[in-house]
């Protein structure tokens, strides 16, 4: 059975008063903007998290990002280490399936096979919603396969990313060079990782977690 999964290669940076307006003079095309809402979930103890595993639903449909261990990130370039790359898995059943192995010590053995279109799975896990916001993003293309988002999120933070996603086997390393060239075009100077929606998020709502994860570098 094949599995949709891909590699999301990203770069997030501080939106300026003068983005909107640099996007435009390097030619970025926008394709839109959406609004949408997360919910992020965990066990009590934050299991999955505390692995750096991120089981969120937006619009409906279940996502998991997990991170990838085949590329050696040590010796990495300055450029690449402002990126992160996840694996993102959407289907329900792979999913529920990573889920249970990572829970496994904490949770009894469940069946999730009929748990498909009902959300009776998360309370089988023992899974609780810990994160929800609403983002409003506006997506800009500026190469083939380079996608800008701004977003702003509904509790007051404002970010923006590079993305590139890549098929699962594919070129994580031609990902971090156009994100890198897009980085260039864009004037991003800094070179402090910015960031996500999530750190800032758990820093105003959940302290506690927020520093565990510091504490173990996964934030
Ligand atoms: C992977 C991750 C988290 C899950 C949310 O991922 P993120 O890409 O920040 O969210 P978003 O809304 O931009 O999703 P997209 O639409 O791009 O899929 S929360 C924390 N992490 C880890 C992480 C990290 N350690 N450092 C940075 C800069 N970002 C994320």
């Amino acid at each position: 059975m094949s599995f949709q999964m891909s590699v999301e290669v990203e770069r997030k940076f501080l939106c300026k008063a003068d983005t909107l307006k640099t996007l435009e003079e390097i030619g970025a095309a926008c394709v839109g903007q959406h609004q949408f809402q997360d919910q992020y979930f965990d066990s009590i103890n934050f299991d999955l998290t505390l692995k750096d595993i991120w089981l969120r639903k937006r619009k409906g449909c279940w996502e998991l990002k997990c991170p990838i261990t085949e590329e050696t990130i040590g010796g990495q370039s300055k450029a690449a280490a402002l990126c992160t790359r996840y694996k993102e898995i959407t289907n329900l059943p792979e999913i529920q399936l990573r889920v249970k192995e990572v829970l496994k010590d904490v949770c009894e053995d469940t069946d999730t096979s009929s748990s498909q279109e009902n959300e009776s799975w998360l309370s089988k896990m023992n899974l609780v919603c810990f994160a929800e916001y609403k983002t409003v993003r506006r997506s800009f293309i500026l190469e083939e396969g380079v996608q800008i988002d701004l977003d702003q999120a509904d509790f007051g933070y404002d970010v923006g990313e590079i993305e590139v996603l890549v098929p699962e086997g594919g070129d994580v390393q031609s990902a971090l060079e156009k994100i890198e060239r897009t980085a260039q075009k864009l004037g991003l100077t800094g070179d402090q990782r910015v960031e996500g929606k999530m750190s800032v998020y758990l820093k105003r709502n959940n302290p506690q977690h927020y520093a565990k994860l510091l504490s173990e570098h996964i934030l």
